[in-house]
Formats: structure tokens, C-alpha cells, sequence
């Protein structure tokens, strides 16, 4: 089959669909082509998820607006089958890889799920079938890793834009719209020749209603990566800015207020660090791109550093707080709210407040954890709080933006309130009994000494 067959039967639905890596993205990717028309197989290498998966059950948690009825739909109907069976893929047209691709502790890209992908996937391609990487992935991965394997396995080798064509589209998601995103965000659509590109730009019209921009792999590789670098680069100096502002007496939060008045000014919001499944791997993949080139990279690098201290800062301002009331962090009872790395997500990758447990728990205090959205960690807020000598706000949950502070104050002992994203305003919280510093806000200001 060459790409023009190709095209024609993807723009009539005929062609068959196959998404390796059934998880945050995969999975709404594959069902929201069943819902378009097309047959999707997913594969999934996890047995308990693909039997989930095939009862129509959703495996993802969380605040997913339609993802459980379309999937319900999509697998009742049979328009999507899960398997962990990869000899399924031999009569797919077009398979797309949704795999992780995280970075070890030393921000490394591990590409075992990828390369473990395309792997089993080589035996099995049909020929003249599209494979399209959605995992984000370093610059130059397509051309020295994906290529490579698909092109060779032991003596058998296949031949790029004949035996199989090549793309890569970075998804846009973002936990808690995943399906909005997929529908509504526009996606760069880099494929190894011209035509290969518009034959994906054929294949996502059916479910993507914003911008598809064609172009090569490179491109598609940097652009993805790049956004997200571009993101934690801001985040880094919104957060060095409210360090600014607690050190000079300032308020961040009224400072970024009247910044992004200016035209072209859009600071990012401090907070107590920068979780996900993205922002603190890509700027890594971006990074990894350079290391053939005698490039040595600064700021991208450095605004790393600065989000991952922010969960410590947190540290420093709780002991500040605790000193003024002659106590120490060692044997004081710390209730931290929030563990997702997100409002209102149950999503847990990279949590800031795991770092910032960790220290408060080396430092010799005794950490208690409330998350509405996190199994381990629900329960009633009050319960969790009593006794408490502080509590350290990390995520903005509606919960908390929500509670009734002086409930909790009522059930805690002259009580420190450390704010990590602003959620609560210095006035209500002192009302309630709380001695209360913001981050970002000199402490004589949050206290209201000055
Ligand atoms: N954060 C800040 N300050 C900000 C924004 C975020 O401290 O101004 C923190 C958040 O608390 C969180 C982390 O950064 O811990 C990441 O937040 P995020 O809003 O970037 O959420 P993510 O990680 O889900 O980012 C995804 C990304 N989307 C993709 O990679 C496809 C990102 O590019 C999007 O901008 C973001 O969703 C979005 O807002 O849609």
C-alpha cells in the first residue's frame, strides 16, 4: 500500500487504527477515533488495565469530563478493543505510540517503552502502514532511535517511505481536560517526507477541531519540547520574583497583578513548585538534544533548579513562622494539604509536596498529608489538621479554597497557616486565628506587621 491508498482510506474511515500505551494520553486518543468511525485496537501491556479497559471501565481517575462514556460507547459498540497482544497490529494501517518517555535522576531520557515498542511492533507492521510517535520525545529521537528500528531487526530491514511511513504529533493534554484538549488544542504535525504529513494532517482532522500545522520531525520534536521549556522558564521567574518580593517587602501577587497590565507582559503565578508529567521533563528533552553539540545551555537549566527549590523555600518559610513562636520544626506536628501536583487533578507525578514531605520529615517533624483528590490521603480535613501546629497549603484545590479556617484553627494549637499558591487571602486568615505567611509576601507584610 502506498500513502495515497493510505490517504484515501483514512479519509474514508477505512483505515484500521491501532494506539500502543493505553494511559493518560492513549487512551483518549483511541477512543475518541472509535468515536469518529474508525476500528481502534489499543494495546496495552498492563493485563488489569486491559480487562478494565474491555469492561468499558475507565482506569483513569480523576476529573475527566466525558472520558468515561466515551469510552463506555466506543467499547460497548466494539469500535476500540484492548489487548496486550502486539501480533494484533499486523493488520493495522496506522498505529500510533503513546508511550512514557520520563527522564532518570540525572534527567536522562529513558526510552525503554519506546524502543520496547517499536521492537515488538517491527515483526508485526503491515506493510505500507503509518507509524506516528505521540510520546514527547528529545530532538533528533525520530532520526537516531525510531527510524533506525524501524528500518532494521537482525537481518530483516524495511525501507522508509515504502515499507512504512514515519511521523511524529506531541500531544497537548493536560490532566482533568484531556478530551477538550484532544478536540480543541492545535498540534504540529511533523512527518519524514511532505506527504506523510498531510496524510496526518488527514487522519487528525477527524478529531482535532483547531490548527494542524504540517511540517518535518525536527520541527515537530522542538516545538513540543519547547513549549513546555518555555513554560517552566516562567513559572522560574515568577518564583524568583516573589523570592524578590519576600525579601524587599513586597507583595508578588499585586506585583504580577499590575505586570500583566503591561502590554506584552505575562508573568507565570509563583508557587510551591512544579509538578506533572511534563513541565519538569521537557525542558530535559530539549536540553538532551544538544549534548552531540559543544553547547552548554543556562537558563533552561537554571529554572529547573529554582522550581525544584520551591518545595524547600516552603521549608524555610514554615521554620521562619515556627521560630516566632519559640518552636522548632523537630517533633512539631505539620499537616500539608495537598499531594496531586495540580488543582483539583487526582494526578501525582513529580508532587511537589513529596519533596517537601521528605524534608520536613528529615527535619524531624511529624507530617500529616490531606488530599481530597488522593486516595491515601482523604478523609476529614479537621481530623487530619488536629493537634496540628501548621498547616503548609500546597495545592489550590477548590477544597481548601473552600474550607472554613476557623473551624481548623479551633481544632489546632497556635496555629502557623504557610500558603504555597495564595489560596487563602491574609486578612481571613488571621481572622480565623492563624498566624499566616503567603509566598511571595514579605513575612512582616503577611503577618500584618507592616
Ligand atoms: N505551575 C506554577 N505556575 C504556573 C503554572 C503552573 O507553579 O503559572 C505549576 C503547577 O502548579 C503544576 C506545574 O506547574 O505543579 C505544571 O502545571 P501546568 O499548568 O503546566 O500543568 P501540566 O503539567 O498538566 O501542563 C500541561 C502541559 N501540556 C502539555 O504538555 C501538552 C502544558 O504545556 C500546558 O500549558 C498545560 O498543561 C495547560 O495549561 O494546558
Amino acid at each position: 500500500m502506498n500513502i495515497s491508498d493510505l490517504r484515501r482510506k483514512i479519509e474514508n474511515k477505512e483505515a484500521r487504527l491501532a494506539v500502543i500505551g493505553l494511559g493518560y494520553v492513549g487512551l483518549p486518543v483511541a477512543a475518541l477515533f472509535a468515536e469518529s468511525g474508525f476500528d481502534v485496537l489499543g494495546i496495552e501491556i498492563r493485563q488489569e488495565r486491559v480487562e478494565k479497559i474491555n469492561a468499558g471501565k475507565c482506569p483513569i481517575e480523576g476529573v475527566e469530563p466525558g472520558l468515561s462514556d466515551l469510552l463506555k460507547k466506543v467499547v460497548t459498540e466494539k469500535k476500540l478493543i484492548a489487548t496486550a497482544d502486539y501480533l494484533q497490529l499486523n493488520d493495522r494501517d496506522v498505529v500510533l505510540i503513546d508511550v512514557e518517555t520520563p527522564v532518570d535522576e540525572n534527567n536522562i531520557p529513558q526510552y525503554k517503552a519506546l524502543r520496547a515498542s517499536l521492537k515488538s511492533l517491527f515483526p508485526v507492521l503491515k506493510q505500507g502502514a503509518l507509524v506516528i510517535v505521540e510520546s514527547t520525545i528529545a530532538p533528533r529521537t525520530m532520526a537516531d532511535i525510531v527510524l533506525p528500528l524501524l528500518e532494521q531487526q537482525g537481518k530483516e530491514k524495511k525501507a522508509l517511505n515504502d515499507d512504512f511511513y514515519l511521523g511524529n504529533c506531541p500531544e497537548r493534554v493536560m490532566p482533568g481536560k484531556l478530551l477538550q484538549n484532544l478536540r480543541t488544542v492545535s498540534r504540529v504535525v511533523g512527518g519524514m517526507s511532505p506527504e506523510t504529513a498531510d496524510t496526518m494532517v488527514a487522519l487528525y482532522q477527524h478529531i482535532v477541531g483547531a490548527d494542524l500545522d504540517p511540517t518535518d520531525c525536527i520541527t515537530a520534536e522542538l516545538v513540543k519540547t519547547t513549549e513546555n521549556a518555555y513554560r517552566d522558564v516562567q513559572i522560574a521567574f515568577a518564583n524568583e520574583v516573589a523570592l524578590i518580593c519576600e525579601a524587599v517587602g513586597g507583595d508578588v501577587w499585586k506585583v504580577r497583578e499590575l505586570v500583566n497590565k503591561s502590554p506584552g507582559r505575562q508573568m507565570h503565578l509563583p508557587g510551591a513548585g512544579v509538578g506533572g508529567h511534563c513541565i519538569p521533563k521537557d525542558p530535559w528533552l530539549l536540553a538532551y538534544g544538544t549534548r552531540d553539540s559543544e553547547l552548554s545551555l543556562q537558563l533552561i537549566p537554571a529554572a529547573r533548579r529554582i522550581n525544584n527549590s520551591m518545595p524547600l523555600h516552603m521549608t524555610r518559610m514554615l521554620e521562619v513562622a515556627l521560630a516566632q513562636k519559640g518552636k522548632s520544626l523537630k517533633k512539631t506536628r505539620i499537616t500539608v494539604l495537598g499531594y496531586a501536583y495540580l488543582e483539583d487533578s487526582d494526578d501525582t507525578r513529580n508532587s511537589p509536596s513529596k519533596l517537601l514531605i521528605d524534608h520536613l520529615q528529615q527535619m524531624g517533624a511529624k507530617v500529616m498529608v490531606h488530599d481530597p483528590f488522593v486516595k491515601e490521603y482523604q478523609g476529614n480535613l479537621l481530623d487530619v489538621a488536629r493537634q496540628s501546629d501548621a498547616l503548609v497549603a500546597m495545592v489550590k484545590h477548590q477544597a481548601y479554597q473552600k474550607a472554613d479556617l476557623k473551624k481548623i484553627s479551633a481544632v489546632m494549637s497556635d496555629p502557623v497557616l504557610i500558603d504555597g499558591r495564595r489560596i487563602f487571602s491574609s486578612e481571613d486568615a488571621r481572622i480565623a486565628g492563624f498566624s499566616y505567611f503567603s509566598l511571595g509576601i514579605s513575612p512582616e507584610q503577611s503577618s500584618g506587621k507592616s
